[in-house]
């Protein structure tokens, strides 16, 4: 990666850089320090990652100090805490981000740079903690910089896999995963804490006996199979601009002893370590699923153990201040993101009841003011549900508490609706239709206050659809909080040179105050500010180029419209659609050489779940059109196809702020809401989407002039799902459909092997769940309108424009206020950090 200049905002003006260890000598003597005391390396011999580590710890000190002030704070004033819990934090490279909010991005590069040392290189070292798979894992990583920047006390409970998300690679255009050994030499940011540590009980069976008392209570023990000990290790996440570093708590498993000592001395020495590796398993690796199930036991053990291990954490805290915990709801409020973590809703029951002998009812009107619940998903075999033979086995106690809940609930819901079997049978929390399931959506509704979808249209569909009973039941209970991303990240740190500009037209304040990105506006009508800001996507797109170039060898000409689709591999996401597109463009072009069309780059990126098929084909596909392209000589200078293997936080980095077209085509009423939307409107690209999601909310942002909207609505969709949807008519009545859908199984891009994409014709032609056939005329008028607005640059920068000041509403810090003030009622503590002397560094 080439040099590009330094982000500009410096958040703390006028405070003293060099007296707060924040100034360029500082930075250097800090550097050479943790060169030596903790690489053990003198410069002359330092390899590029001694020298990544060197300034990460560098960094990593200043933020313990505040870290160390804000735990002190917060211990000081009691304050009400926010746990997020969450399976998945997706929080990418840390440095960068770092740097950027502790403001001295440019004191660093200037720092390296008086040592010789390029601070790009020694950004391009770190290696991507991957610990989510996609859009919900980022949004938890998005909220942990919003809330610290925000003030707000939070902790994020997680899981700290050793493998994360895997590394895709592309081979003769096929996925392959590789493993991702993030943690290979070690992560400058993660801080064992082998003192806070907890035996997590698995499987076994319950033992239920009669107190000898007067009060004849029942006590129930749990006998496990097994105990696996999980121990913490913290990530300080700090703030923009502020001295909050919050914490991000992941469990790590591993054997409560080295050996079984008993079993070692029985002679039985495999059995004995045995164990250990068992137990290590459990955080050995992330599922690489998203919206997709996979029902195993170790995942349920996964969620398990991370759930037990923090609950338990919260109570030692509120142990610490107060002799009970009957006011644990308000010490802490628990954001459950997604199903994944539901199981805490029993595990808490099970700690009060069982542990501290609280009475069932106070520990359930305590259980269902702490917890609140999101849900990121509409399709249906994204539901979390367990198997009941499996769920016993692995959490006996915990299916009795279920089932103590669910017929308390069912009472309840008999009163309401006296008389009604199918909506008792349609809310219990126990799926008794066939093979036995428990609900775990169900059980988050049923143990939360408060429950919300993640954009307007999403949180009116699970009102009216997948959570319909329960909205008739409690529709206090509901409610919306669209979704939103950091705007240090994905604008700051990812397009320094966009930042600038807008500091420079209309100062710094926007990082944090999103909203006044709206005194941009005037600017779209001039002409000057107008070339600027062709000149900064150039610059941009020149930089993908050469990211394109080093991963993907392939050339991609910066003058074309980049047009980009870049996240999970998903039918119902539809990147086969674009590619119906693409060929469709391609057979036009071929039959028509004179056709006025706009250059185009057609830029894929994502990972399909291993195990996911039809995912798989699309990449391929993908891969296919992109080769025969490549080699078509017509097509120079006209059209273009790229697959970018291996997108993740960090290329994203590099592909939102180059992007000229955001694709968004899911199929409408599938994509909850979608964040990497609101990524490239923040960076200025136009999007081209239906009706789904947050998708909804940026047309109304930006206006109808601004935004390439086609397809059905979810009505429509409803509709002619309704009147039995039949894809091959729109195969039969639409030649140049039929052309298209044609070509991809005639082997054109198979070298003459018509069986290769047959499995994905045959799905269209007879199935179409996602309704792709449906869509595809209006998808490629829309297309059409997108050409030729982008022939005429004038209009297109100005819409561009517009979308970048119209984006304001999409930051986390406007998500995270909504959840503060509706959700968790929680105030901001400000840290103040007393100022470290030169002598104290
Ligand atoms: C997801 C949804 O699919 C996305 O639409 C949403 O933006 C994201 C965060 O709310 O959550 N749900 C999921 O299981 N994976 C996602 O990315």
């Amino acid at each position: 990666a080439g040099a590009r200049s330094a982000p500009v905002a410096v958040p703390l003006v006028g405070r003293d850089d060099e007296r707060m260890g924040l100034g360029v000598e500082a930075l250097k003597r800090a550097f050479l320090d943790r060169l030596v005391y903790s690489q053990a390396r003198f410069p002359e011999v330092a390899t590029r990652r001694d020298c990544f580590q060197a300034l990460a710890l560098a960094v990593r000190d200043r933020l313990l100090q505040r870290w160390v002030q804000t735990a002190r704070t917060y211990r000081d004033k009691g304050s009400r805490t926010v746990c997020y819990m969450s399976a998945e934090f997706l929080i990418g490279p840390q440095l960068g981000n770092n740097l950027i909010n502790l403001g001295i991005f440019d004191n660093a590069r200037q720092a390296m740079a008086e040592l010789g040392l390029d601070l790009d290189m020694l950004l391009d070292q770190e290696e991507e903690p991957g610990l989510g798979n996609g859009g919900l894992g980022r949004l938890a990583a998005c909220y942990l910089d919003s809330l610290a920047t925000l003030e707000i006390p939070a902790i994020g409970y997680g899981i700290r896999y050793e493998f994360g998300i895997f590394t895709q690679a592309i081979r003769d255009g096929w996925q392959a995963e590789l493993t991702d050994k993030w943690l290979r030499s070690g992560s400058p940011w993660l801080i064992h804490r082998p003192n806070v540590a907890f035996d997590i009980k698995i499987g076994g069976h319950t033992e239920h006996q009669y107190e000898a008392s007067a009060s004849r209570r029942l006590r129930v023990q749990w006998v496990p199979a097994k105990v696996v000990r999980g121990t913490a290790w913290d990530m300080p996440v700090l703030g923009y601009g502020v001295n909050t570093p919050n914490r991000l708590r992941l469990w790590s498993a591993e054997a409560p002893e080295e050996f079984d000592f008993a079993a070692f001395n029985a002679g039985n020495y495999y059995q004995a370590v045995d164990a250990e590796v068992l137990s290590e398993t459990l955080t050995k690796v992330l599922y690489p699923n998203d919206e997709m199930e996979a029902g195993q036991t170790l995942r349920l053990e996964q969620q398990y153990f991370f759930v037990a291990c923090s609950l338990r954490d919260m109570i030692r805290l509120q142990l610490q201040r107060e002799a009970d915990l009957s006011r644990f709801h308000e010490k802490f409020v628990v954001q459950l993101n997604d199903t994944h973590p539901s199981i805490a809703v029993a595990e808490l029951m099970h700690l009060l009841v069982d542990d501290y002998e609280m009475l069932w009812d106070e520990a359930w009107s305590i259980t269902q003011r702490t917890f609140a619940y999101t849900n990121h998903t509409l399709l249906p075999e994204a539901l979390e549900k367990w198997p009941l033979r499996l769920f016993q086995k692995t959490l006996p106690r915990h299916y009795e508490i279920i089932c103590e809940i669910n017929e308390r609930f069912l009472d309840e819901v008999r009163i309401r609706f006296p008389g009604d079997e199918a909506v008792l049978r349609r809310m219990s929390l126990i799926d008794e239709d066939g093979a036995r399931y428990i609900r775990m959506a169900h059980l988050a509704v049923v143990g939360s206050f408060a429950v919300n979808g993640v954009a307007a249209l999403h949180s009116e569909l699970v009102k009216s659809d997948i959570l319909k009973d329960f909205y008739e039941l409690w529709p206090e209970k509901f409610r919306n909080k669209t979704n939103g991303v950091t705007p240090r990240r994905f604008v700051l740190l990812a397009n320094p040179t966009m930042s600038q500009l807008i500091d420079e037209t209309i100062g710094k304040g926007w990082v944090t105050d999103m909203m006044r990105l709206r005194e941009l506006e005037p600017y779209a009508d001039d002409p000057a500010f107008r070339e600027k800001w062709r000149g900064i996507k150039r610059g941009n797109k020149e930089h993908l180029v050469r990211e394109i170039k080093r991963v993907a060898h392939a050339d991609a000409d910066p003058a074309s419209m980049f047009d980009v689709q870049v996240k999970r591999i998903h039918e119902y996401k539809r990147q086969h659609l674009n590619l119906l597109h693409v060929i469709s463009l391609y057979k036009r072009l071929k039959d028509n050489p004179n056709l006025v069309v706009a250059p185009r780059t057609v830029i894929f990126g994502g990972k399909a779940a291993p195990g996911y098929r039809m995912a798989k084909l699309m990449i391929r596909l993908a891969t296919a059109v992109a080769d025969i392209v490549g080699r078509d000589p017509a097509m120079h200078g006209r059209l273009q196809v790229v697959f970018f293997p291996n997108y993740n936080v960090k290329s994203g980095q590099s592909i939102f702020p180059a992007a000229d077209l955001s694709e968004q085509i899911s199929l409408a009423g599938k994509e909850a809401s979608g964040t990497g939307n609101m990524k490239f409107q923040m960076n200025g690209a136009l999007t081209i989407g239906t009706l789904d999601g947050a998708n909804v909310e940026i047309l109304e942002q930006v206006g109808e002039e601004n935004f390439f909207l086609f397809g059905m609505n979810t009505p429509e969709v409803k509709e002619l799902r309704r009147c039995g949807y039949r894809p091959r008519d729109y195969y039969e009545a639409n030649p140049h459909l039929r052309e298209v859908i044609d070509l991809i199984g005639s082997g054109f891009f198979t070298r003459g092997d018509r069986d290769v994409f047959r499995p994905l014709v045959d799905h269209l032609l007879n199935h179409d769940e996602y309704m792709l056939l449906a869509d595809f005329q209006s998808y490629i008028d829309c297309q059409e309108k997108v050409s030729e607005a982008y022939i005429d640059y004038e209009r297109w920068s100005r819409m561009s424009i517009l979308n970048v000041a119209r984006s304001g509403f999409f930051s986390s810090d406007r998500a995270i206020k909504e959840y503060c003030t509706d959700i968790w009622r929680v105030e901001p503590v400000r840290i103040e950090l007393t100022d470290l002397s030169e002598d104290d560094l």
